[in-house]
């Protein structure tokens, strides 16, 4: 079918092709850098991620440096639709002769100036988070949650660097840029005190919010539980959710894959929207005890994007993704999850909502079954293709084609 038939089809059921399209046009997307490496960073001899953090996987050619980072993210990009953001992590500090290494809590703006440039070149936003792992002073698996005092110094002045950090970066791009505080805090066994940690971390994160910082939007991400912490995490779900509602401007992350695999954050994008301005997320896939796959065009991200679409949140819903699947091409790992998430959209774009809307509210849940199937086959296939036309990407699974050649020139001379 051609878009123009497929605009006719879509008018008959109320639905706007060229609105959908736009709105999915301004929508900004986070775009995680570190798909690249495995997480790996810059900052660390061993180039690997671990203490509270583990990525699988062996798969050749990960970029080793800010200049192979920069290549491949621009590649990943240029084969995604949409409005990117770049979102950072403190562990990209690009060191050089000039701005030689330091320890996170001694982290600047100067080292991530070499970023605002690559971002402002290219028109991206950014966002940024402190990295609280993958560090020797993660010690018991514990950070601001920690009882040793120098471990929770050193955790707290590492987040107070990456905030300020965060704020020359909004006031450099003259945007806002969230600002996402996860720590892998936790116990592997029955803790025999739940309490201590959480007030340990309720007033680290008090003195990390301090400072005034008009360019920041200030997010904490929970998570339920993870490999090695099985029994108890301090940033539980309750206890970020209660932390940003009684803290001005904190918000709390919600990441796709951290809650009981039989709970959904689509369920819970209309309960967090009626209490704050922002609902930032994680956009990812979990697999049971893991939360980081690679986002499918799947039901929940569908789901997801509905939420957003339907309660008119496109501005206050904040997305980042967040995968790193070190078994398959990473480049193509990026453009899978980017454009799922895109589809995702213009799929949630192109429902008839107002109708599905009055359905419910007048009792025909009947007719509410009818029209949700329904417009599952409405030919979506056409409008994608014309958006990726528009936005100067390849419609189908000719983008392949590229990362393929791209493995081989540039990824294969990597070891
Ligand atoms: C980990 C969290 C966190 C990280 C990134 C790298 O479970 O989801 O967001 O994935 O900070
Ligand atoms: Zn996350």
């Amino acid at each position: 079918m051609s878009y123009t038939e497929a605009q006719k089809l879509y008018t008959t059921y109320g639905i706007d092709t060229e609105e959908a399209i736009s709105k999915l046009t301004d929508k900004e997307v986070s775009i995680h850098c570190w798909q690249g490496d495995d997480v790996a960073g810059f900052d660390n001899p061993d180039g690997g991620a671990g203490n509270g953090l583990a990525v699988t996987g062996n798969y050749p050619g990960r970029a080793r440096s800010f200049e192979e980072l920069k290549q491949d993210f621009l590649k990943a990009v240029s084969l995604i639709p949409g409005k990117k953001r770049i979102n950072l992590h403190a562990c990209y500090a690009v060191f050089t002769e000039e701005n030689p290494w330091v320890d996170r809590d001694g982290l600047e703006y100067r080292h991530f100036e070499p970023w605002v440039e690559f971002a402002k070149e290219n028109g991206f936003g950014i966002d940024f988070n402190p990295t609280v792992f993958s560090h020797p002073m993660v010690k018991d698996g514990l950070s601001l949650s920690s009882p040793d005092e120098t471990v929770r110094r050193f955790w707290i002045d590492h987040c107070i660097a990456s905030r300020r950090i965060a704020q020359q970066i909004g006031e450099q791009l003259a945007d806002k840029v969230l600002n996402n505080v996860w720590i892998p805090d936790g116990y592997k066994d029955t803790p025999s005190d739940r309490l201590g940690p959480r007030k340990r971390l309720k007033d680290a994160l008090d003195e990390i919010f301090a400072e005034e910082c008009p360019n920041v939007i200030d997010c904490v991400e929970s998570k339920f539980f993870a490999v090695g912490v099985e029994s108890y995490t301090v940033g539980s779900n309750e206890f970020y959710t209660a932390y940003a509602a009684s803290h001005d401007h904190v918000y709390n992350l919600m990441d796709a894959g951290h809650y009981h695999p039989s709970e959904n954050i689509s369920d819970k994008i209309s309960a967090m929207l009626l209490y704050f301005d922002y609902v930032p997320l994680h956009v990812t896939r979990g697999v049971n005890w893991d939360s980081d796959h690679v986002v499918a065009f799947d039901d929940e991200t569908k789901e997801i994007c509905r939420e957003i679409v339907r309660n008119d949140a496109m501005d206050r819903v904040l997305v980042g993704l967040d995968f790193f699947d070190a078994s398959i091409n990473r480049i193509a790992a990026w453009v899978i999850g980017g454009r799922n998430f895109q589809k995702a959209m213009l799929f949630a774009l192109l429902q008839p909502d107002q109708e599905l809307k009055a359905m419910q509210d007048t009792g025909d849940f009947t007719g509410r079954l009818m029209l949700q199937e329904e417009a599952k086959t409405l030919p979506f296939s056409d409008v994608w293709a014309e958006y990726c036309r528009r936005q100067g990407v390849p419609t189908g699974r000719e983008w392949f084609d590229t990362v393929k050649e791209y493995g081989q020139n540039v990824l294969s001379g990597r070891n």
